[in-house]
C-alpha cells in the first residue's frame, strides 16, 4: 500500500465518536469516495486507552490531551479508514478541514458540520510519517485490502 511515490500514499482517516453519534458516517465516507480516493480498510471500534494515548502521544504535554483520550475511548466507537489515491494526504486534510471549525473551509467536513474544535467530526493524519505509523498502529496490514476500483484513473 505504502510503497511507491508518497503522493500514492495511505491516508488513515478516524470519525471521531461525535462522528458516529451524529450519524454523520455516511456523509464523511461519502466525502472521500465522492472525490475518487480507494477505500483500503474500514472499521467501527472503541479504541483502548492505550492504542488512544500512543494515536496522540506528540500531544502528550498539551493540556487537553487527557480529556481528548477519555473522549475517544468513552464507549460512543470512532470508525477507522485507510484511504489511498493522488495526493490523498494533502487532499484528506482539505477534505477534513482546519482543526479548529472558526477556520475551517465552509466546504470541508468540520466547516459544514462543526463548531467546537474539541468535538471536531474526524481526525486525518497530517504527514506521510504520521499516517504510516498510524496505519501500523490501528491496523493489521491483512485488514488492508488489494483491489482495483472500477473507476480509478483519474486519481493515480
Ligand atoms: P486531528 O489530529 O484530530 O486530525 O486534528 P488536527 O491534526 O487538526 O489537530 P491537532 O493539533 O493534532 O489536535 C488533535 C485534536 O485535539 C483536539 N484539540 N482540542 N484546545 C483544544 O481544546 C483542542 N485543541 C485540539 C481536537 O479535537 C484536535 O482535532
Amino acid at each position: 500500500l505504502l510503497e511507491g511515490a508518497k503522493t500514492i500514499a495511505g491516508e488513515k482517516g478516524t470519525i471521531k465518536p461525535d462522528g458516529v453519534s451524529r450519524q454523520l458516517v455516511g456523509k464523511i465516507v461519502s466525502r472521500f469516495e465522492e472525490r475518487g480516493y480507494k477505500l483500503v480498510a474500514i472499521k467501527s471500534l472503541t479504541p483502548s486507552p492505550a492504542l488512544a494515548k500512543e494515536h496522540y502521544s506528540d500531544l502528550a504535554s498539551r493540556p487537553f490531551y487527557a480529556g481528548l483520550v477519555k473522549y475517544i475511548t468513552s464507549g460512543t466507537p470512532v470508525v477507522a479508514m485507510v484511504w489511498e489515491g493522488k495526493d490523498v494526504i494533502r487532499q484528506g486534510r482539505r477534505i477534513v478541514g482546519a482543526t479548529n471549525p472558526l477556520e475551517s473551509d465552509p466546504g470541508s467536513v468540520r466547516g459544514q458540520y462543526a463548531v467546537s474544535v474539541g468535538r471536531n467530526l474526524i481526525h486525518a493524519s497530517d504527514s506521510f510519517d504520521a499516517a504510516t505509523k498510524e496505519i501500523g498502529l490501528w491496523f493489521d496490514s491483512a485488514e488492508l485490502a488489494e483491489y482495483e476500483p472500477t473507476a480509478w484513473g483519474w486519481v493515480m
